[in-house]
């Protein structure tokens, strides 16, 4: 029964303002399977991570979306329907809201819980048991549902620094801390506890709507995700102010900075020298980006926008971009209701509108070695409805488009590992991933 009353719980919050049902969206958008594929989009090798000089800081290897011509013409498979199934199934978690593995040789998978821990275990399907790695509950706020340890993000150069990244929710006041913590010297599967290095404290107005999400990109830098503060409707009008961090995804240096600096703001960053803006941000107009990803073969950044009454929507982040909230709800208009100026506002790539979920949960463009159906496709899902889709986009429009399984999961997050490997996370049991149907 508890479980129950958890879920249900959960749905209230993490949906925020979704409970109004609305109309359907345009059949043009919805996330339903489209046509067959057309693109020849050829898999490229994938990067492997390497820390980053110190400095100067390099080019932005844009993680912008480019038309593809890709070269060759190797044409993936076409989409297909799928299984899931447990992975790691002796291992259970509270909450699990992150699966991160530092490219660091060591062969292990970290794991974050939202009331906040992480755990390490073995990268090994049989591991019987995760250990504590960090204990931070005590700093940890989850007076809101949404709250908690949200984010954690290996440095490039972990395996010299021993540097990691959390983003987590505290109270008193009300604020989203971006810390930085280092692991004891002693035991490299002990964090130091009192190595909190606090990078950036961000007031939260209302607790829902934090974002959370923290992303080395392949220029280095670390990439956050915001919320636009939560309340409903965003009442402050955040996400199309640039004034403000919340309802963006900010870009910052943190290993170039000069102490006292915690972090210094890439002179490339699309607003640096605009009066009023914060130079941190690097796209916004967004409500709650929960999980972004960077292909890791093109380097272009996928995103979900989670929505409020009527539409969840996915998009792909440009350096700059607008992504419309509030004056827009996925492609739909909020704030005028009707008649909106859409002028200059990104729009997503898909939506989908209540009868297919509630939540949207980001996932990543599919590199790994076992599912070639999947082979270049972005897989993403609904908390609520458990729903999980593929599709392929050509760099200008969605190319193929499939529900690949409609699963029981509360699907907090994906994960990927240093092979590109794809996990599903479940609230309140484990870790999944995708199988085909009838066997490979
Ligand atoms: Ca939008």
């Amino acid at each position: 029964m508890a479980l129950f009353v958890a879920l249900a719980a959960i749905l209230t919050f993490l949906t925020a303002g979704c409970s109004v049902r609305g109309p359907a969206s345009p059949p043009s958008l919805q996330a339903t399977p489209t046509s067959t594929p057309t693109a020849a989009q050829s898999p490229l090798p994938t990067p492997t991570l390497t820390p980053r000089p110190t400095s100067p800081p390099p080019r932005t290897p844009s993680p912008t979306p480019t038309p593809t011509a890709s070269g060759t013409s190797a044409s993936p498979q076409p989409l297909r329907a799928m299984r899931v199934e447990r992975a790691f199934p002796a291992l259970t978690f509270l909450r699990i809201t992150n699966l991160v593995q530092p490219d660091d040789g060591s062969k292990r998978i970290f794991v974050t819980e939202q009331p906040g821990r992480i755990l390490v275990f073995p990268d090994n399907q049989g591991a019987a048991q995760a250990q504590v790695f960090l204990d931070i509950r005590s700093k940890v706020s989850e007076a809101h549902n949404e709250e908690g340890l949200l984010g954690l993000a290996f440095a490039p150069a972990f395996s010299s620094s021993g540097h990691f990244y959390v983003y987590y929710s505290a109270a008193n006041p009300r604020r989203s801390i971006l810390s930085r913590f280092t692991v004891s010297q002693a035991d490299p599967n002990m964090a130091d506890p009192t190595s909190e290095l606090i990078i950036m404290e961000i007031p939260q107005p209302f607790g829902n709507h934090n974002g959370g999400q923290l992303v080395f990109g392949p220029d280095g830098f670390l990439y956050i995700g915001l919320g636009d503060g939560g309340g409903s409707g965003d009442p402050s009008g955040n996400g199309q102010n640039l004034g403000t961090l919340l309802g963006a995804i900010l870009r910052i240096d943190v290993s170039g900075a000069l102490p006292p600096q915690t972090y210094r703001i890439p002179p490339d960053n699309p607003f640096v020298n605009v009066a009023g803006a914060r130079g941190e941000i690097w796209a916004y107009g967004l409500r709650n980006p929960w999980r972004f990803s960077f292909d890791r073969a093109t380097g272009r950044m996928w995103a979900a926008d989670v929505g409020q009454n009527r539409q969840e929507e996915t998009d792909i982040i440009m350096k700059g971009g607008n992504y419309g909230w509030n004056k827009m709800e996925g492609s739909l208009c909020f704030s005028p209701p009707t008649g909106c100026n859409t002028a200059g506002l990104e729009m997503p790539v898909a939506v989908y509108g209540r009868d297919d979920g509630c939540s949207v949960t980001g996932g990543f463009v599919y590199r790994g070695p076992g599912l070639p159906s999947l082979q270049g496709a972005y897989v993403y899902g609904d908390f609520c409805s458990g729903k999980i889709w593929g599709l392929r986009h050509d760099g200008r429009s969605v190319t193929e488009h499939l529900l690949l399984v409609d699963s029981n999961l509360s699907i907090t997050s994906f994960a990927q590992d240093v092979a590109s490997n794809l996990y599903i996370l479940s609230r309140n049991e484990g870790i999944y991933r995708l199988a085909p149907v009838g066997g490979p």
